[in-house]
């Protein structure tokens, strides 16, 4: 099934180098409509859960004490291919080999430190924005 969503969250290095406004435009300029939005603060543990499919990975720790380490905003867009177009607005995982014109070419400082995150498919699109908002947040 595909479906019109995707789930994003402008990650901590973005939020507090102040990149979140200029980031957001970009995605609604893309033709993104935003149906959820909230500043939020994980725990660690928080954000071991969120990733936990990278749990045997060898930066897994150092990813949840990142993605700990400030605000994050999450969002929850929509827009005709939402997933595989989101994806190709951010770019490559390692911004060195992200693409011209993508979020993280402009934004990212590092593999880790990448400015945001995009669902890699449709049904993580769900389960990513269920982990952050209720029902009653997605209109
Ligand atoms: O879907 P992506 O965010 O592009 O990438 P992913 O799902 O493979 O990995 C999730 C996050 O984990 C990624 O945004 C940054 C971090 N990560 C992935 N690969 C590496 C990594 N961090 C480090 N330090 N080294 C890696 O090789």
């Amino acid at each position: 099934m595909t479906t019109n969503r995707t789930f994003t969250m402008i990650k901590p290095d973005a939020v507090a180098e102040g990149n979140s406004g200029a980031i957001i435009q970009m995605i609604e300029e893309a033709g993104f409509r935003i149906v959820a939005v909230k500043k939020a603060l994980l725990t660690k543990e928080r954000a071991g859960q969120f990733y936990a499919v990278h749990s045997e990975r060898p930066f897994y720790n150092d990813l949840c004490a990142y993605m700990s380490s400030g605000a994050i905003i999450p969002m929850i867009l929509e827009k005709d291919n939402a997933v595989a177009d989101f994806r190709k607005l951010i770019g490559a995982t390692n911004p060195a080999q992200a693409e011209e014109g993508t979020i993280r070419k402009r934004f990212a400082k590092s593999i880790e430190a990448n400015a945001i995150h995009g669902s890699d498919s449709d049904d993580n699109a769900k389960i990513e924005g269920d982990f952050f908002f209720a029902g009653i947040e997605q209109f």
